[in-house]
């Protein structure tokens, strides 16, 4: 068993967490991206490489990009679509050149990762991201009026989110809009009512294998130029991991992972293990799907979540929740000690408002306290499996 490499992710100078907090934490290396460059647009060396320089000023090492955005264009082959592909490769060959070795994306249309609720209180006060369904479904059909809408939701979820909206408060309702548009960090931007409209409607019609055959080609288009770049490409899971508003979702489940790994067989076709994105659907057993793919595992985002009766979760302590932490982590160390090479970065993903975090410095699911549990719980975790293991 070798250890993991410990990251923590960073959302540039803008982030309220500065790189001289994060190196007191234990991390090592750092996961940020050119946040402030539009989707679309080519990343520049000198930008690159200025990022780069200013992570290990403060001591630490750009490990992981987390993401060059692949915009909806790429995704649908709409449009934009040649130039935003040109674009992508170009940062991509970018970020080789500055000697970062690990690249997360994602095919998620529309929306990067979505919950319905940023500060639900957690039963010892911290506070935690939760997915409600009836919230979801009641924005859905109620405010979003999406037609078809409450075919996709089992006739339950629909009888209360009719319910639910007969008695919420316009607060709540917009409190929803706001978590499910705009209120999460990291993802390429918000979108107003009518954006994500418009959004939505790039993918009429388009199904799950038309959504699949994309990723396909462009995974076949960009692995080899991952390769002779000397970077690895790491997919980030749906999150949640399964479809929403409509939308086409292709990475949720073991079978996605054995079509993506057979769109190109080589091991620069990756993949980002998030523990608590694949961990949310109840059907879904994340350690299987690790140790099945464990060579293709560039990257891991180490959560935890619990899944409630009706589909709804909640992101729960690092140690806690449905994914068996302690054999997730000795098969990722065992998988780096197979390896022998750099060994795989991971970070906490998310942590939980806690006691000083409340000044509300941080953006949502990245907060300072609730991540520096996480970590810590973690490294712990690791260190007493390698003492076991008698390493
Ligand atoms: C959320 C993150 C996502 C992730 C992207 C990767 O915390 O895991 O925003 O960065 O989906 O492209």
């Amino acid at each position: 068993m070798m250890p993991l490499a410990p990251n923590w992710r960073w959302f540039g100078p803008d982030d309220p967490i500065p790189l001289d907090h994060i190196r007191q934490t234990g991390a090592t290396g750092i996961v940020t991206a050119l946040h402030h460059v539009p989707p679309g647009a080519a990343w520049t060396d000198a930008e690159v490489t200025a990022r780069r320089d200013a992570v290990a000023a403060a001591g630490l090492r750009w490990q992981v990009v987390e993401s060059i955005p692949v915009t909806d264009e790429i995704k649908t082959r709409g449009p934009g679509y040649r130039a935003h592909m040109d674009a992508w490769i170009e940062s991509l060959r970018a970020v080789g050149r500055a000697g970062v070795g690990v690249v997360c994306y994602n095919f998620m249309p529309v929306l990067d990762w979505t919950r319905t609720e940023l500060e639900w209180t957690y039963p010892n006060g911290a506070r935690a991201l939760r997915f409600d369904m009836v919230d979801c479904a009641m924005w859905d059909i109620h405010v979003l009026g999406r037609a078809g809408a409450m075919e996709d939701y089992p006739a339950a979820i629909v009888h209360e989110a009719v319910e639910r909206f007969e008695r919420a408060a316009d607060n709540r309702v917009a409190a929803i809009e706001h978590a499910i548009l705009v209120g999460l960090p990291g993802a390429d931007r918000g979108y107003s009512l009518d954006e994500f409209r418009a959004r939505l409607a790039l993918y009429d019609g388009m199904g799950p294998d038309a959504l699949r055959s994309n990723l396909a080609a462009f995974v076949r288009d960009v692995a080899p130029i991952a390769r002779e770049a000397g970077v690895r490409l790491a997919i980030h899971p749906d999150d949640p991991p399964f479809p929403i508003f409509g939308l086409p979702r292709v990475v949720s489940r073991m079978t996605d992972y054995e079509h993506l790994s057979a769109a190109h067989r080589g091991i620069e076709n990756g993949m980002t293990l998030c523990a608590g994105s694949l961990g949310a659907r109840a059907d879904n057993d994340v350690q299987a799907i690790a140790e099945r793919f464990a060579e293709r595992i560039h990257f891991a985002h180490l959560r935890n979540v619990t899944v409630e009766a009706d589909g709804s979760f909640h992101e729960a302590a690092h140690l806690e929740g449905r994914v068996d932490m302690a054999a997730l982590l000795a098969t990722l160390m065992a998988e780096n000690g197979r390896r022998g090479d750099t060994p795989i970065p991971f970070r906490p993903d998310h942590g939980h408002i806690l006691g000083p975090d409340a000044d509300g410095r941080f953006n949502h699911g990245y907060t300072f306290a609730g991540r520096l549990r996480g970590l810590s719980e973690l490294q712990g975790l690791a260190a007493g499996l390698r003492h076991a293991d008698g390493a």
